[in-house]
């Protein structure tokens, strides 16, 4: 009898042992490839923008800068390096050649580069001191190399795409690993006045032969995609897929479906954000005052890595050749602020219990959800679209933030859920927020509500859903949306002339004085007509500036004349077929230089062209600058 029962236990933990798991889900549609994956969990990194521009003050140079301005006085990368990675940033990217064709390392194929600088008496080279340093620090590093060159002398014909190639294949293959190419889609004209058809398939197979692991940034990857704005703003709605048959970097998509990406996209093209700590995307003096507060920088933080998508902050070095310190106090302020919101998750240790089970089986089980693991998650059975999941927090806590991942290595599929909390007082689930998508990660914020319970309830998604993380905090109320704080409506009008004695005499507009009255209100003014001020008296100043509505949809100016005179009869003009640099992605605040101080009476702004097919442009200010 007692052989028996030790039989039937052998028996039995025999078959428990031969118990088959059950299988996994299939992966849903299309799927990040491993070097996504890896890149994926970079989610914040560098930009650096840096070149001649840092030393004129422009955004965009035109390339006939002499490249003997290129002389940084300390250059350090160490401390670019020290700053990233002190700021919880994985990886740099730099500006190896910008527009104006300046090439930060002695590149062989132009003679506009580092080499021909006073710097190091031209024996310099950025990116071999960046890629170094970051090596050693252990970060990545990315190169951002222009195709379009406003200096080099084949730009605009056939001999171009390949010379490009070649310059690429240079930085490719020699300062080790990159991990991102990033490809802008820029294409203006250069010196010969004509515009260059990219070869994106020779560009972007060079890329691979070199660097298979490398993800391609461009409007439409094939690596990651552009969000669509420079604002920092990824989309509430965003999927990793994307459909980008037919479209190009410079062709892409409606700025719409960058930002949210493509329900049923074909293709794995996760979001990128790029967005600048400073309002340009190079260094500038007079913006020392103006790097990004820490609540706007951690909204964007929400709104990239909280929605699907990875951070590339831009941080631009200065004439030193260093970080400036108010970025970098910046920086440092940033991420103590992140790690104080997320370091205490409410959730950790905590019983967690779901509706439903694949197959019943512990290896999907809820408890995957708080264990800290990236490979292990929860999981329904292949026909449940629609699941919860609670989490006891034993008592009652103060939460406003909640953190979701699901497991992306399976695709991405939840498409509609919502958090609630257990509201005792009337026996029922309160609604704290709703969603749309989760993706590689989720982090929303709300108003703060005390509670021992939380559910998350997944409504809809695209197939069963597949989650490995969820976290739960109680964050300062300074770092909840922005919704309150109700932005200045003044315009900061530092180094402006007054507007007391100016009369604009057209176009005349029922509400053209909002353009000078120093407050952020837009007016909308014909395409075909000029802004033609009377300044009372003689005046001398030394530019103008023209601030557009911050927005990538709006139809601002984009190009223009500028136009001076003493009588109102005779005028001289100062800028000819002008452009707002960047303004199309980055429409903020336009300051416009003359080459030396001026003095007239009148003043006029024609408009030439358009940020897009609008009949009439919007000024949200016009001045003139001292
Ligand atoms: C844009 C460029 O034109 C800007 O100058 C900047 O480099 C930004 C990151 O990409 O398209």
């Amino acid at each position: 009898m007692k052989d028996l029962h030790i039989l039937c236990l052998i028996l039995f933990l025999f078959l428990g042992a031969c118990r088959q798991p059950f299988p996994p889900p299939a992966p849903y549609g299309a799927l990040p490839s491993s070097a996504q994956m890896d890149w994926q969990k970079m989610e914040y990194y560098m930009f650096v923008h840096f070149g001649p521009n840092t030393f004129t003050n422009k955004e965009w140079g035109d390339g006939t800068e002499n490249p003997q301005l290129f002389n940084p006085t300390d250059l350090d990368c160490t401390q670019w390096v020290e700053t990233a990675q002190k700021a919880g940033m994985k990886g740099i990217i730099i500006t190896a050649k910008h527009h104006d064709g300046f090439c930060l390392w002695p590149s062989q194929y132009s003679t506009h580069t580092v080499r021909e600088s006073l710097w190091k008496n031209g024996k310099g080279d950025v990116l071999k001191e960046l890629s170094v340093a970051c090596r050693q620090a252990g970060l990545k590093f990315g190169i951002y190399l222009s195709p379009w060159d406003r200096n080099h002398p084949f730009y605009g014909t056939k001999e171009y795409n390949q010379l490009f190639a070649n310059t690429l294949t240079e930085v490719l293959t020699n300062y080790g690993d990159i991990f991102e190419v990033w490809f802008d889609g820029a294409n203006g004209e250069g010196t010969n006045g004509k515009r260059q058809e990219y070869d994106w398939n020779l560009f972007n197979n060079t890329v691979y032969k070199h660097q298979p692991d490398a993800i391609i940034f461009s409007d439409v990857g094939p690596g990651c995609r552009w969000i669509g704005n420079e604002a920092g703003y990824a989309g509430e709605t965003n999927w990793s897929r994307l459909d980008i048959e037919g479209f190009m970097p410079g062709k892409s998509p409606r700025l719409d479906t960058l930002n949210s990406g493509n329900r049923y996209g074909k293709f794995w093209v996760p979001g990128e954000v790029d967005v600048s700590i400073r309002p340009g995307w190079f260094y500038s003096q007079e913006t020392d005052n103006q790097v990004k507060p820490v609540d706007k920088l951690v909204d964007i933080f929400c709104a990239s890595v909280g929605r699907n998508a990875n951070l590339l902050l831009n941080v631009p070095v200065d004439q030193s050749g260093r970080i400036h310190f108010k970025d970098s106090t910046r920086l440092m302020e940033l991420k103590h602020t992140l790690d104080n919101m997320f370091t205490h998750n409410l959730a950790e240790n905590k019983r967690v219990t779901a509706d439903a089970v694949r197959g019943n089986d512990k290896a999907y089980a809820a408890e995957n959800l708080l264990d800290g693991r990236y490979d292990s998650y929860w999981a329904t059975d292949d026909h449940v679209f629609a699941a919860s999941i609670e989490i006891d927090l034993d008592e009652k806590k103060d939460i406003n933030s909640v953190l979701l991942q699901e497991y992306i290595p399976l695709g991405q599929r939840v498409s509609r859920f919502v958090v609630e909390a257990w509201d005792e007082s009337k026996n029922t689930w309160k609604l704290l927020v709703e969603g749309t998508t989760i993706g590689y990660k989720r982090i929303l914020r709300f108003e703060t509500y005390r509670t021992n319970k939380i559910k998350l309830h997944i409504q809809e998604s695209l197939a069963s859903p597949v989650l490995n993380n969820i976290e739960i905090y109680h964050i300062p109320q300074a770092y909840l949306p922005a919704t309150e704080k109700t932005e200045s409506s003044l315009i900061n009008n530092e180094g402006h002339l007054p507007t007391e004695k100016w009369t604009i005499q057209s176009p005349v507009h029922t509400r053209i004085v909002e353009i000078i009255d120093g407050k952020k209100t837009s007016v909308s003014i014909n395409k075909n007509e000029a802004i033609l001020i009377d300044l009372g008296e003689e005046t001398q100043f030394r530019g103008f500036f023209y601030m557009p509505e911050e927005n990538v949809s709006a139809a601002n100016l984009a190009r223009y004349n500028f136009l001076i005179s003493h009588d109102g009869v005779n005028w001289t003009m100062l800028k000819r077929n002008a452009m707002f640099d960047n303004i199309r992605n980055n429409p903020i605040r336009q300051n416009q230089f003359f080459d030396r101080v001026v003095k007239g009476r009148y003043v006029k702004l024609e408009p030439l062209e358009l940020t897009n097919q609008a009949e009439k442009y919007i000024v949200v200010e016009f001045g003139l600058l001292k």
